[in-house]
């Protein structure tokens, strides 16, 4: 019995991104009419997006998949029974586990793979029950840099100050305003948080949205972050703004951090980066005199080269000025749904960031702290010999417009034995796909808010409370369809071939209980989602019975304090990592500050628009002047250089590839630079349309200016030339 049956209102969790704002939902028991912000809600205050508000209209969208699909030959898409796709799933994957082995089948976790913790969870089991190592994820085409430097620098048990402890935040290339990656309703809360002091510092070579709130906005040149810290680091070296006794207690390398940013004065940075020495000195006063503060770093400086060296002096700078939570300090949330580690005053050391585990065949790359590079995910299929990878299963996720260097990709995509996409639309990817399994969506799911809280584990993100909130599923799916939750797919698959799946739980992150407390589901052996939540949520704080006991989510009375350091305790964080000093020393090398080669005189740089969600759903609520492209936002001034005005078709042009945009004029951005939305493109990847749009990751090469270790390559900040399109004369890229 769905609640629909009894009231027309009822309370859920948007689950389009990772916040999961509680919503009210209207509609009857035939399907969801309306949604609204839960207005009451202590935590979220009412907030939705124009994305969350389009949820009723995904649900009824036409392209919306009732049944799953199969390829014919002559590659168009046709309805299939899922049993039946299933079957021939299962087969194929036993034929090539067979003949070539575990290393053949690889998986792919995308966005809404993870925004769905039950399918993430039983994937991996599924790769634990077929012995394949090949587990890709957008982690590494996203914030890589965010567990490498975790690694490499250590982590402080006691975590960071919430937005509502921290007297400064420095955010350096991410924009919560529009990603909501940050704080809960990151309007409110960085507003409430200015109100009572807070200061907020901003690098971002656009005036965003947060950048606007800012009391020191660093518009610096793209790639130019690890110089642009490094000089915060030295000022407040300069003027002994470190915190001596933090670091004497609980870090070692700090002279070799601090002859490592001796290169980056005041001056210097200023050249290279175009910021004021000014601006940097007052920045660097802010951040170091504050007593509680936030560093962190967003996917612009992950993508544009030295992603990790940025991340990990994000988290040097937090370390230095000993802005983590102290001894007695108030824990932000102890945890509802996740059992969190002892909050204590004290360093856990440093651990290996790469070099262990499953080795790639291409550019010496292996595994890391951030898992296997996804930038190479299509090397390995294309690359012959042992060990080549023959079928892909893509959960959530759309390789075709997401990973880096498009046109391999759809090589790599096209020869593959077998790709499954687990998707309720037919994606870009999916028109590749010989299955596209149609899952149940949102509000015909359960859900909970075990992902935001598990957010909190990075800096500067997730509840400040301790918040939890269920919602059970809402609605059926539509009369007629051939639909079932996502993990359900996968575990049809695995009893086909026998397996039994050991799933993780979510509520503890201990490695070793986690492996003990798993779920055994046996082939045949049918749960309901329910009872799979239940059992992965089995170890929580608060029971999840308890929890389901609000339905419009609720803050519970846990209370936690910092607890201190324990007697004889030994981890020490390291502020002088070896590696990094050296890239350190390297960027310190480089002249900087160029704007790319003269035959491409611009940096293209990755930005988020407020409506849009990666290259999901974009033919709803989405419009610009009326069509479905992303513009090549640019600053007028460069526009009007190049003799062109707003609404302009461009080439945008890389030493990769060549793409058509559509130019929009904007004031916010420094100039040079091309800011422009990824994930967009056509049908089965089509570029040659300013309708709907151009993928910009064809404009990145995957095999040269990658990092050595996750191998993500420049993503952002990729030196182009942008050129009129003149009537009649242009190629496609
Ligand atoms: N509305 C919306 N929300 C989303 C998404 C979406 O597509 N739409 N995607 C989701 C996903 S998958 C993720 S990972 C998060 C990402 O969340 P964020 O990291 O906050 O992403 P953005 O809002 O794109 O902010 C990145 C910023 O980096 C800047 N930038 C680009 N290059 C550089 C550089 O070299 N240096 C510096 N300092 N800045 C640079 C850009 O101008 C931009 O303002 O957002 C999530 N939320
Ligand atoms: N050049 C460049 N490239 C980038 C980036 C960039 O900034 N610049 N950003 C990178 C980042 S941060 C990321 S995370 C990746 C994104 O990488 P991906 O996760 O691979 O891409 P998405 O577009 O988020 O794919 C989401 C897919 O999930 C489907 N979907 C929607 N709802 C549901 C659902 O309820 N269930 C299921 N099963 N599927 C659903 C959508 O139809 C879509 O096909 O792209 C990366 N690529
Ligand atoms: S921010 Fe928007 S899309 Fe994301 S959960 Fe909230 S309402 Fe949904
Ligand atoms: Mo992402």
């Amino acid at each position: 019995m769905k609640p629909f049956a009894h009231t027309s209102v009822v309370p859920s969790i948007c689950r389009l991104c990772h916040a999961q704002c509680p919503v009210h939902v209207e509609g009857t028991d035939a399907g969801v009419t309306g949604l609204r912000g839960a207005a009451g809600n202590d935590v979220y205050h009412g907030f939705t997006c124009s994305k969350g508000r389009a949820l009723p209209a995904y649900h009824a969208s036409p392209e919306r998949l009732r049944h799953s699909q199969v390829r014919a030959p002559g590659g168009e898409h046709r309805n299939v029974p899922v049993a039946a796709a299933l079957d021939d799933i299962a087969r194929r994957l036993s034929v090539l586990l067979d003949r070539h082995g575990p290393r053949s089948v690889a998986l792919y976790i995308g966005t809404h793979g993870y925004n769905n913790l039950l399918t993430s969870q039983t994937a991996m089991a599924f790769m634990e029950a077929i012995g394949s190592p090949m587990t890709f994820t957008s982690v590494t085409i996203d914030q890589p840099g965010k567990a490498i430097s975790s690694a490499l620098h250590g982590t402080w048990l006691a975590g960071p100050p919430s937005i509502e402890q921290a007297d400064v935040w420095l955010a350096t290339g991410t924009n919560p305003m529009h990603s909501m990656l940050g704080p809960v309703n990151p309007g409110r809360a960085f507003g409430r948080a200015r109100a009572r002091g807070m200061k907020l510092i901003v690098v971002d070579p656009r005036r965003t949205e947060l950048a606007r709130r800012a009391d020191v906005h660093l518009q610096a040149r793209p790639g130019e972050d690890p110089a642009v810290l490094a000089g915060l680091l030295r000022v407040i070296f300069s003027e002994g703004l470190e915190d001596g006794l933090f670091l004497a207690e609980n870090a070692d390398g700090v002279d070799e951090l601090r002859a490592a940013v001796e290169p980056f004065t005041p001056d210097s940075v200023s050249r290279r980066a175009g910021v004021a020495a000014a601006d940097l000195v007052t920045a660097a006063r802010l951040y170091g005199g504050a007593r509680r503060g936030v560093a962190v770093v967003g996917t612009g400086p992950n993508m544009s080269g030295r992603g990790n060296l940025t991340e990990y002096l994000s988290k040097v700078l937090m370390s230095v000025c000993g802005h983590w939570l102290g001894q007695g300090d108030r824990v932000p949330n102890p945890g509802v749904l996740i059992q969190w580690p002892p909050r204590r005053a004290q360093a856990v050391g440093p651990t290996p960031a790469w070099g262990f585990g499953e080795r790639l065949r291409v550019r010496g790359l292996g595994d890391t702290a951030a898992g296997l590079p996804t930038a190479a995910a299509a090397d390995e299929m294309l690359l012959d010999g042992e060990g080549r990878v023959r079928a892909l299963l893509n959960l959530g996720g759309n390789p075709l417009l997401a990973w880096p260097d498009q046109t391999k990709t759809a090589e790599a995509l096209r020869r593959l034995d077998l790709l499954v996409s687990i998707d309720p639309v037919l994606s870009a990817t999916g028109r590749l796909s010989d299955y596209v399994l149609a899952p149940t969506m949102f509000f015909e799911a359960a859900g909970c808010s075990a992902l935001s809280e598990l957010l909190g584990a990075y800096v500067g993100w997730g509840y400040a409370q301790p918040y939890g909130q269920w919602a059970p599923a809402l609605v059926d799916p539509p009369a007629g369809a051939d639909v079932v939750d996502d993990w359900k797919l996968l575990h049809g698959i695995a009893s086909r071939m026998g397996l039994t799946l050991r799933v993780k739980p979510i509520s503890t992150l201990d490695p070793t209980l986690q492996a003990e407390r798993a779920v055994e589901i046996p082939p045949s052996v049918s749960l309901d989602s329910e009872e799979l939540w239940a059992a992965l949520l089995r170890d929580s704080p608060v029971p999840l019975d308890e929890v389901k006991r609000y339905p419009e989510g609720h803050v519970f009375a846990r209370e936690e304090i910092v607890l201190a350091r324990e007697e004889g305790h030994e981890g020490r964080l390291d502020v002088g990592n070896l590696a990094m000093m050296d890239e350190l020393a390297a960027v310190a090398a480089e002249p900087g500050g160029a704007p790319g080669d003269a035959a491409h005189p611009f940096r293209l740089i990755s930005r988020r628009l407020p409506h849009v969600h990666n290259s999901s759903w974009h033919a709803h609520e989405y419009r610009h002047r009326g069509a479905l492209h992303n513009p090549a936002y640019m600053n007028p001034g460069d526009l009007e250089a190049l003799g062109l005005a707003s609404g302009d078709l461009v080439e945008i042009v890389s030493a990769r590839a060549i793409i058509r945009g559509v130019v929009e004029a904007e004031s916010d951005l420094r100039r040079g630079v091309v800011s422009m939305p990824h994930c967009f493109g056509g049908p089965g990847g089509r570029n040659d349309d300013a309708v709907v749009g151009a993928n910009t990751s064809r404009l990145v090469r995957s095999d040269v200016d990658y990092d050595p270790h996750t191998g993500i390559p420049r993503m952002s900040s990729i030196p182009v030339s942008v050129r009129p399109v003149t009537a009649g004369g242009v190629g496609s890229g």
